[in-house]
């Protein structure tokens, strides 16, 4: 039996999608109810193109959706929005000022060179423990600040939190993406005002931090009634970071497991207590992210699925379908699986692969300044890119356990690249450990688990939520195989 569901809104890469979810019999039982389109869009600006989320269409589309939820059978008590990390609506007196920037934009750069001229890159980590991403918030607001944007300004809401503010008019920001703005201490997990100060950034400009769990408002009475949900229906504050959602859905309570979050990008690391914020950290490039319930997500983003469908864009161009795509794609992931000669390994983390764009080429450019030989055909891209990305998981996981002093035994994949045998197998055999692959729907799963807890449907700890993760479905296991010497990492 069903008690009630939660609703939670899962802003992705290329999709978003409503999903209830609710507890039968112990385990979890999810249901999609809608699935829209989250693309970006380039917009002339003067002297170069912007890349930007279309916020407007994907409010209207989750608004919508969420609706169609409230019209099932289930018993819906609680909505949660969760979206990737870093990106934010500027706003004043209330009211969205332009159209928010996508974070693979290439304004970052003077925003990069204004902190870096105030704060070094050293002060900085020592701060917020943050991996340096040119597209981190702070770098972004100061590419605003830099281009006259951010004078009108009185708040920053970040786009989960946008989401929130618009739904209940209530303005906070959600803690573990706070905790990727660079603007929070890595200690306190409160905003830094002091650094805040020397960046030349308002306190004001940042609404109040809020740990997952908490209730940030009752739907608006206008909202309310557009979407046919009955009075005082609560937006929950989730892992808002879709990061901190999925590690929280990784079953295993084992402290020797380490996490890939796998999509877009694969986010590879442990969860800590602590942060670890010393020098050689920052050197690996290693984050401290906050995560559900003050964890501390100790990891290193490493390029992702990206590669893979930033190629087949290039390859298929940009009027295929979704259907050709995913048929393309698991076409080539079998030639891939049978490549016999060797493939070069390039390094996925080079920020290069990062802006959209002709990857098979930047790949081919990275090999050549490197005196690789680049892959010759499509197969072997693929191939080339899955080695790759396996390459950088296992050095991060050596990085992660020789920083951290945590010995690390087993990998769980989650995430949309859990679904990839390739990867996955290709993991196991690079990092020398077993990979328990699965839940497809960390994310959600995440979501919806703070969310149920929140309302009193499922009791406790993290422990608690992750041992109904496992409960719900097994991984599937994946075990190293002896590499043939031309694949020794
Ligand atoms: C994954 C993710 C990463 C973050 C990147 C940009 O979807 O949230 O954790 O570094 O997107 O926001």
């Amino acid at each position: 039996r069903t008690t009630a569901a939660v609703a939670a809104v899962d802003l992705g890469a290329t999709s978003g999608r409503v999903i209830l979810g609710g507890l039968a019999d112990g385990r979890l039982r999810m249901r999609p109810v809608a699935r829209f389109p989250n693309q970006p869009v380039r917009l002339h600006e003067g002297h170069r193109a912007g890349l930007h989320w279309n916020i407007t269409e994907l409010h209207r589309s989750l608004t919508a959706g969420l609706a169609q939820a409230l019209r099932g059978d289930e018993d819906v008590v609680s909505v949660g929005v969760d979206s990737w990390a870093v990106d934010y609506a500027l706003l004043r007196d209330g009211r969205m000022l332009g159209v928010p920037y996508h974070y693979r934009d290439e304004r970052t750069a003077a925003g990069v060179a204004a902190v870096h001229g105030q704060v070094g890159p050293e002060e900085l980590y020592a701060r917020n423990g943050l991996q340096h991403l040119p597209f981190n918030t702070v770098f972004q607001l100061a590419a605003d600040r830099v281009a006259g944007t951010l004078d009108l300004a009185d708040r920053a809401l970040l786009i989960p939190d946008l989401i929130a503010y618009w739904l209940t008019g209530q303005e906070v920001t959600e803690a573990t993406n706070a905790s990727t703005t660079g603007l929070l201490d890595a200690r306190t997990r409160q905003w830094d005002t002091g650094l805040l100060a020397e960046l030349g950034l308002a306190r004001e400009l940042l609404a109040p931090v809020v740990a997952p769990g908490t209730t940030i408002g009752s739907l608006l009475p206008a909202v309310a009634a557009d979407l046919g949900a009955g009075p005082g229906l609560p937006v929950t504050a989730v892992g808002s970071h879709d990061t901190a959602s999925a590690v929280a859905a990784v079953p295993s309570t084992a402290e020797d497991a380490a996490f890939i979050s796998s999509g877009t990008w694969s986010l590879v690391g442990i969860e800590l207590e602590a942060p670890v914020l010393t020098e050689e950290s920052r050197a690996a490039n290693f984050t401290n992210e906050g995560g559900v319930d003050g964890r501390v997500r100790y990891l290193k983003n490493v390029s992702g699925l990206w590669l893979l469908t930033e190629s087949m864009r290039t390859w298929d161009g940009p009027g295929a379908t979704d259907a050709q795509r995913s048929s393309d794609l698991a076409a080539l992931l079998a030639e891939a699986a049978a490549v016999t000669r060797p493939v070069p390994v390039f390094d996925a983390t080079d920020d290069r692969f990062t802006a959209p764009g002709d990857m098979p080429a930047r790949i081919t450019a990275w090999c050549r300044e490197h005196d690789l030989e680049p892959p010759r055909t499509r197969a072997e891209v693929v191939r080339s890119i899955l080695e790759s990305l396996a390459a950088a998981y296992a050095t991060t996981i050596e990085q992660a356990e020789r920083l951290s002093g945590r010995p690390i035994r087993t990998v769980h994949v989650v995430g949309g690249g859990s679904q990839n045998a390739l990867l996955c197998q290709l993991t196991a055999d690079r990092t020398g450990r077993p990979v328990h692959a699965g839940p497809v729907e960390a994310t959600a799963i995440g979501n919806v688990l703070v969310q149920l807890r929140a309302a009193g449907v499922v009791p406790g700890s993290l422990e608690a939520l992750r041992d109904i993760v496992a409960r719900t479905a097994e991984p599937v296991r994946y075990v190293p195989r002896v590499l043939s010497p031309a694949r020794r990492p």
